[in-house]
């Protein structure tokens, strides 16, 4: 049994008389750490259980050469120099981010049509820590009769073996009163704070009044209602005039899912949460009508966020093209469009249209597994939708965006870590600063290699990055303080990864766009 302390924590905000280890400090050890760190340096030795030193530190907001002190997990100390540390990570000549989150992966999910992802929470966080994320929030799918309680069970099952921490959105496919007013709300106060919803797809689409009825219920309860925006009509009278002309390679996917669609869906979709008063994230935008349409919400007051993913930045139709059936590895939705697209995302990316970069990671193997399920042969629309990318995500924006010098690295961080903590409600996470989880990335950035399917470390068959030739590459992965991956070598352990649970949405800044009607009907009713 140790001795109590000689000494007592100081901090004003600190009514907490309990100690653990006399060398670690008290329970609110965030509170204690930052009182040594700035007050104490050099009159008290503070022991830490890691120090990463000598690198040069980057947040979403600035650089600075400086040490991380870590304990417990946590982040104790940032100054530009600390002693001691049971383990010292020298970061000399290299940059030390928040570990990255992916926002928007789908691991261990089936698609609504039974199609099963091939990478499972164990190889998918694997594969997630090997592109520089220490966590991510998946997604858990609701199918038609299922209950959301259900749904949590079932992923809670799932996720245990993931070696990197995770939260989840929901999907919701079957909005009844009993999932909109018992079990969405249960789910919210168990920290799954966001939620997705289709306007596409026969067995996901919710229509216009489900989606009402989402938004509602989501804006009372401070969670935030993703949408997959693409006009689920449009695509199906695609699908049939191409079909018609027996016009069902790959590459005719692209066509399928017209531009317009997207536009349509995503100005519907902004419309609707702008009736209902509720917060909006539109996921995986692929127009720049779209992206231009998210822009102006915002500038009318919207608390509207959206995301692109990195394959709507390097990718083109022309891949799906692809000579006989390669051009299905390129099949996701909604689909790859063109140069000129691509100059136009790139723009939103950098005047901050996006707030996150995404990798969309749906991993559907080239085989009968995932996307030849239906045959060598099979017609696009039964080929499933998703290309694998967690592990390509950070290292392709650092060398396309910061290397390229399209991004700052300040803004590397944001779109890749901070601005998904910060919406999604993950308090602990995606910043440098004494009382975080010590999620950090360390990146060499300026080694260069090859994209390979080894260096995925995913479950699949192919990466569409193949042969690109990327520069920076995360070194070190840490996760509450444990090193993951490091040097190219899994340190993780199966089932160290924990679940989180998520705050609701704060408050925006952001004034809302008022709906006269709706004011006039709160008014009347005296609310
Ligand atoms: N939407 C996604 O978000 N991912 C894969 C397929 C899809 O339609
Ligand atoms: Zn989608
Ligand atoms: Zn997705």
């Amino acid at each position: 049994m140790r001795t109590p302390p000689s000494i007592r924590c100081r901090s004003n905000r600190c009514r907490c008389d309990r100690w653990r280890h006399w060398r670690r400090g008290c329970w609110c050890a965030g509170t204690r750490c930052r009182t040594i760190a700035n007050c104490g340096q050099g009159s008290r030795a503070v022991e830490f259980d890691t120090v990463i030193h000598g690198g040069t530190i980057v947040t979403a907001s600035e650089r600075y050469a400086g040490d991380i002190g870590i304990t417990d997990g946590r982040i104790c100390a940032v100054a530009e120099r600390l002693a001691g540390g049971t383990r010292r990570i020298d970061a000399g000549g290299r940059l030390v981010m928040p570990g990255g989150i992916e926002a928007h992966a789908h691991i261990a999910q089936e698609s609504a049509s039974g199609i099963m992802t091939a990478d499972g929470y164990l190889s998918g966080s694997i594969s997630a820590a090997f592109g520089g994320n220490s966590s991510f929030i998946p997604f858990a799918a609701q199918h038609r009769g299922q209950s959301i309680d259900d749904v949590i069970a079932t992923y809670d099952a799932r996720a245990r073996p993931s070696v990197i921490d995770y939260s989840w959105h929901l999907i919701v496919s079957d909005p009844t009163e009993e999932v909109l007013h018992d079990q969405l709300p249960r789910a919210f106060a168990r920290g799954i704070t966001s939620l997705k919803v289709f306007t596409t797809y026969d067995l996901l689409n919710i229509g216009d009044a489900g989606m009402l009825d989402i938004l509602s219920v989501a804006r009372d309860h401070g969670a935030l209602t993703m949408v997959h925006a693409e006009n689920h009509a449009m695509v199906a009278w695609m699908n049939g005039e191409l079909g018609a002309r027996g016009l069902t390679a790959p590459k005719y996917h692209a066509l399928s899912r017209p531009e317009l669609a997207e536009e349509e869906a995503i100005n519907r979709a902004i419309t609707l949460a702008q009736l209902s008063g509720a917060p909006l994230f539109v996921v995986h935008v692929s127009t720049a009508g779209g992206a231009a349409r998210v822009q102006r919400a915002r500038g009318e007051g919207g608390q509207v966020f959206a995301e692109t993913c990195p394959q709507y930045l390097a990718l083109t139709r022309d891949d799906l093209d692809r000579p006989g059936m390669e051009g299905a590895k390129f099949i996701c939705s909604p689909p790859l469009r063109d140069a000129a697209t691509q100059d136009a995302l790139w723009r939103h990316v950098q005047t901050g249209t996006f707030d996150s970069v995404s990798s969309d990671h749906a991993p559907y193997r080239f085989d009968g597994t995932g996307k030849l399920m239906h045959g060598q042969g099979a017609p696009y629309p039964k080929i499933a939708n998703g290309m694998p990318g967690i592990a390509a995500r950070l290292p392709w924006l650092f060398s396309e965006g910061v290397v390229k010098g399209r991004l700052r690295l300040e803004d590397f961080v944001a779109l890749t870590s901070t601005n998904a903590a910060r919406i999604f409600g993950a308090a602990k996470k995606g910043r440098i600063t004494p009382g975080m989880d010590a999620d950090i990335a360390i990146w060499n950035p300026e080694a260069v290699r090859k994209v390979t399917l080894a260096d995925q470390h995913d479950n699949m068959d192919f990466t569409p990055f193949e042969g690109m030739e990327l520069t920076g590459v995360p070194e070190i992965v840490m996760t509450r303080g444990e090193v993951i991956v490091a040097h190219g070598t899994l340190h993780g352990k199966e089932g160290q990864g924990r679940f989180f649970a998520r705050a609701p949405m704060g408050r925006t800044g952001r004034p809302g766009m008022p709906v006269k009607e709706v004011e006039l009907m709160r008014a009347g009713a005296g609310q």
